[in-house]
């Protein structure tokens, strides 16, 4: 970003929107990053950027507890047959008929940025010594209605720590294949394609983050993001990008597609939040797709702050104001 753009994003903040603490601690880096480097200018608008994290204090035991749960798994006849993966249509029952066109061998994934070893890598070599683990998470889509899925997967760590990220990488990118030839709904520019989502580092570092290969035992169907496709289980499921072909170590916040798209919707962390409702809905409960309800008259719940995740993902976030920072 050049500086005339820093300085013009530096102004589109609100001023309601930024506390007096805040505002101070802003302007502190503003000045010193131009005292420190007037000719480089702004390197980006820091006062626009999410908080920084803080250091976490949870247990291993905490963190397992949140790998399983016994609630009641939702069919796997409804997981691969009720999705949103708009590259396939904006229906629910289009991906599972649209995306048999996806071919999803050989892949690459393409990892850079902020890191020490940067690689095109095949799946395989990405994937190479893990073993993928069960993990049985809930989903909860921003829409309203939540499943429990049996994913099979590695923790995006484990991968993420082979390309050695270094102390500028502050974010984590990712990108969903776009092919005009396998993906029919690319012709409608719903979405400023590819799709793209990201995450804070210590998010993507953390245990319950998982690159996921699979679901129900079995090889992850096209409709559901195969080969490969991210799952953040505390946050609401459109940060759980699908078929992903490139992640890049990043110095500052990537673009996210839904929150390019509606930012006053669609914030950059889209942590699951009962008490921050959707402009246009409540996010107070949640329709559970699970075990034989009816998809469309399956039971509200309450939905729960950080969808049932508080033990292990809440100190990432202690101090910030959850609702600047939906
Ligand atoms: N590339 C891509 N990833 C995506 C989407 C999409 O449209 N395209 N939809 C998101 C949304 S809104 C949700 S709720 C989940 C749905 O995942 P599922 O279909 O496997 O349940 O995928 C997310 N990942
Ligand atoms: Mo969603």
């Amino acid at each position: 970003m050049n500086l005339r753009n820093a300085f013009k994003a530096c102004l589109r903040i609100p001023a309601s929107q930024v506390t007096d603490e805040a505002i101070y601690r802003d302007r502190r880096r503003l000045l010193a990053a131009l005292a420190a480097s007037p000719a480089l200018g702004l390197s980006g608008c820091a006062e626009a950027e999410p908080p920084a994290p803080p250091a976490t204090t949870v247990t291993r035991a905490e963190v397992e507890s949140g790998f399983k749960t016994d609630e009641e798994l939702t069919r796997y006849e409804d997981i691969t047959t009720y999705n949103n993966f708009y590259e396939f249509g904006t229906g629910k029952s289009d991906p599972s008929k649209a995306a048999k066109t996806l071919r999803t061998s050989p892949w690459t994934v393409a990892v850079g940025g902020e890191c020490g070893k940067p690689g095109k890598l095949s799946l395989d070599d990405l994937l190479k010594g893990l073993l993928p683990e069960e993990r049985i998470y809930r989903l909860r889509c921003v829409e309203g209605w939540s499943m429990v899925i049996p994913w099979l997967g590695v923790p995006l760590a484990d991968v993420l720590r082979r390309f050695e990220p270094n102390s500028n990488a502050n974010y984590v990118a990712f990108t969903t294949l776009a092919d005009r030839q396998q993906m029919p709904g690319i012709r409608y520019r719903s979405i400023d394609w590819p799709y793209r989502e990201g995450l804070r580092i210590d998010e993507a570092m953390h245990p319950l983050t998982l690159l996921a290969t699979g679901l129900y035992g079995k090889p992850l169907p096209q409709q559901n993001g195969a080969p490969l496709r991210l799952v953040v289980p505390w946050k609401y499921g459109f940060k759980s990008i699908k078929s992903i072909v490139a992640i890049t170590f990043a110095r500052h916040p990537p673009h996210c597609s839904w929150n390019r798209l509606q930012p006053n919707e669609y914030g950059f962390f889209s942590n699951v939040n009962p008490d921050v409702d959707h402009p246009r809905w409540s996010q107070k409960s949640e329709r559970r797709i699970a075990g034989t309800a009816s998809k469309l008259f399956a039971e509200r719940i309450p939905t729960r702050l950080f969808n049932g995740y508080a033990d292990q993902v809440g100190d990432m976030y202690a101090g910030m104001d959850l609702r600047r920072w939906f």
